[in-house]
C-alpha cells in the first residue's frame, strides 16, 4: 500500500481489518516500526484522529509529530503560478516537500469548503500534498472521505456480528444545526459497498449522496421504511450534495431515539463522533447497550496502527 486516501488504495481490505483486530489483542509491538517518523498535519479540529493516530504510532515504536497548520504554521497557498502578494506566506510546493524530508509518512486532515463542489470533489488540497510531499500520505479525513474512520467502522461491525448471515446495515441522516461534510457518510458507504453486508441508506429528499457513493444502493426517503429490520444503524448528519453544502432540513423527527430503534432488529447504533446529544442521537440510545460508538472510537487506534504498519513497511 503506497498511500491511504480511500478504499481504492487498499490491496486487501480483509487483511487490513484482520491485522487491526490482531493489534487490538496485542497492541504494543515497538520493534515493528521502531524509529520511523509520522507527521500529522491538521487544517481542521480533531480529537480522535489526532490522539488515536499518535497512540497507534507509539504502539509500533514510531514517533508522531503533530502540526496544527492553521494555527501554528504559515498560511498556505495552494494555487500554482500565483504572485504571492496576499495573506498567504508559504506555498504548498515548499511546505509539503519540506515535511516530506522530515517524515516517513505524512497524515493530512483537510475538510471540504462546502462552497465549491468541484474543488472539494477533486480533492484539490489532498492532491497537492500527494503531489509535493514525495512520501506516503495518510488521509485523516479529506474533502470527500474519511477512510481511517471507515476501517474502524468495518472492524467494529465485524467484532459485533456473530450470526452466520449478512448483517443489514443502514446509514441514516440525522439533523444538525451546521453544514457538515459528506466525507464520513461517503466513505462509510464506499466501504460498506465492498463489505459482505446488506447495505442501504435513508435520508430526506435533497440529501442523496453523490452518485458514486450510492451506486446500486437502495435509498429510502421514509426513515421508518429504511430502518426496518436493521442490525446496525450508522447515524450521521451531512449537508446536501446537490444543493451543495446547504442545510435543507433540521427536521428533528429524524433524530435517532427509541422510536427509531424500535423499528430495527435491536440494532447496534453507530456514530463516528463528535455527536450532538439530543439532536443527532438521543441520550436514551447513546446511554443504552445498543450504542457502540465508544467501540468505534477505541478501534480508531487499531485501524490507524494497521494502516501505519503497512505504510511504514
Ligand atoms: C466532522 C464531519 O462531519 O466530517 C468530523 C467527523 C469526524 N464533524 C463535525 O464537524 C461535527
Ligand atoms: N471521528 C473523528 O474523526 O473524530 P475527530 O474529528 O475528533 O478526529
Amino acid at each position: 500500500m503506497k498511500h491511504f486516501t480511500s478504499i481504492a488504495d487498499v490491496n486487501d481490505v480483509n487483511q487490513l481489518v484482520e491485522q487491526a483486530i490482531s493489534f487490538k489483542a496485542n497492541a504494543f509491538q515497538p520493534e515493528l516500526r521502531k524509529g520511523k517518523k509520522v507527521g500529522l498535519v491538521f487544517l481542521n479540529p480533531s480529537l480522535r484522529t489526532r490522539l488515536s493516530t499518535q497512540v497507534a504510532a507509539q504502539n509500533l515504536g514510531a514517533e508522531a509529530i503533530v502540526l496544527d497548520i492553521g494555527k501554528d504554521g504559515w498560511a498556505l497557498e495552494f494555487e500554482d503560478g500565483k504572485i504571492m502578494n496576499g495573506d498567504k506566506a508559504e506555498h504548498i510546493r515548499e511546505a509539503a516537500a519540506v515535511m516530506g524530508r522530515y517524515f516517513d509518512v505524512l497524515g493530512v486532515r483537510t475538510f471540504p469548503s462546502l462552497t465549491d463542489k468541484a474543488t472539494d470533489y477533486s480533492e484539490t488540497l489532498l492532491q497537492s500534498f500527494l503531489k509535493h510531499a514525495g512520501i506516503p500520505v495518510l488521509s485523516l479525513e479529506s474533502g470527500t472521505r474519511h477512510p481511517l474512520q471507515s476501517l474502524a467502522d468495518l472492524m467494529t461491525i465485524k467484532e459485533h456480528w456473530t450470526k452466520d448471515r449478512k448483517p443489514k446495515v443502514v446509514l441514516t441522516w440525522a439533523p444538525h444545526i451546521k453544514a457538515l461534510p459528506q466525507a464520513v457518510p461517503n466513505s462509510f458507504a464506499e466501504w460498506m459497498m465492498h463489505a459482505d453486508v446488506d447495505f442501504s441508506i435513508t435520508n430526506p429528499e435533497g440529501y442523496n449522496l453523490a452518485p458514486e457513493f450510492r451506486e446500486g444502493v437502495s435509498v429510502y426517503h421514509d426513515q421508518a421504511a429504511g430502518l426496518a429490520g436493521a442490525d446496525f444503524v450508522y447515524v450521521k448528519n451531512w449537508s446536501a450534495y446537490e444543493a451543495y453544502g446547504q442545510v435543507l432540513s433540521q427536521d428533528e423527527s429524524w433524530s435517532f431515539g427509541n422510536d427509531q430503534l424500535a423499528l430495527t432488529n435491536n440494532a447496534k447504533v453507530m456514530h463516528c463522533l463528535p455527536v450532538r446529544r439530543g439532536l443527532v442521537i438521543k441520550d436514551e440510545v447513546l446511554d443504552s447497550a445498543n450504542a457502540i460508538h465508544l467501540d468505534q472510537a477505541e478501534n480508531r487506534v487499531y485501524a490507524a496502527q494497521s494502516v501505519l504498519n503497512e505504510l511504514l513497511k
